[in-house]
């Protein structure tokens, strides 16, 4: 099995080539942001929780997310492995991930980081906002705080992971299937 990181800043792409990575290698898709809308839309107490948390652009605490992802991690069953879009996004975060994956006997392949700069980001997600019922994607002040929260809480995860020998990234500007094929070919090497 092969566990693999989509990391980068809000709005780089992630979900987008998650969806294709799964399609193609039959992975199995966890991503902390949709499990939390998925909540949020059946009111559960995390869901009640987590929605003023995500309209105001900051991150929903490490505790609630790191045991929804140990759940879901438990449920795998003969998936080809895992894209995690969207998790880790802080230091706690790892290292909770490395002790469950520890507990699972099962490692973290690769994290591949999707480079895009905070002007097209923000572009992107305003433009998603027009048609997507995600109320984080409509106001500027919420996906600037979003931006800034990944800038202090999340982009040191980078360092982490080259610590480990882990790190790789792809360009994210360009269509959506050169960056597809980019990220591909790192997976395939
Ligand atoms: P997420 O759901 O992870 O949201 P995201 O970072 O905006 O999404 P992504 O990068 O996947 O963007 P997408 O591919 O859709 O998180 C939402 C919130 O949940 C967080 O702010 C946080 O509050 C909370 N949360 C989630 N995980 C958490 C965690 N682990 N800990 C704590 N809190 C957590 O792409 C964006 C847009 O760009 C799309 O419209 C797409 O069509 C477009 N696009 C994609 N690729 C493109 C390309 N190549 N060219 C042009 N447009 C492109």
């Amino acid at each position: 099995m092969k566990h693999i990181l989509i990391f980068g800043p809000p709005g780089a792409g992630k979900g987008t080539q998650a969806k294709l990575l799964v399609d193609k290698y039959k992975f199995m898709h966890l991503s902390t942001g949709d499990m939390l809308r998925d909540e949020i839309k059946r009111s559960t107490e995390i869901g009640l929780r987590a929605k003023a948390i995500i309209d105001s652009g900051q991150l929903v605490s490490d505790e609630i997310v790191a045991e929804m992802v140990r759940l879901r991690i438990r449920n795998m069953k003969d998936d080809a492995g895992i894209i995690f879009d969207g998790f880790p996004r802080t230091l706690a975060q790892a290292r909770k991930l490395d002790e469950i994956m520890n507990g699972e006997k099962q490692e973290i392949a690769m994290m591949i980081a999707i480079d895009v700069h905070d002007e097209e980001i923000i572009k992107r997600i305003l433009e998603r906002g027009k048609i997507s019922q995600r109320s984080d994607d409509r106001d500027i002040n919420t996906i600037k705080n979003r931006i800034d929260t990944y800038n202090r809480q999340t982009a040191i995860l980078a360092d982490y992971y080259k610590q480990q020998a882990k790190f790789k990234s792809v360009d994210g500007i360009g269509t959506v299937e050169d960056i597809f094929k980019n990220i591909c070919k790192l997976i395939e090497e």
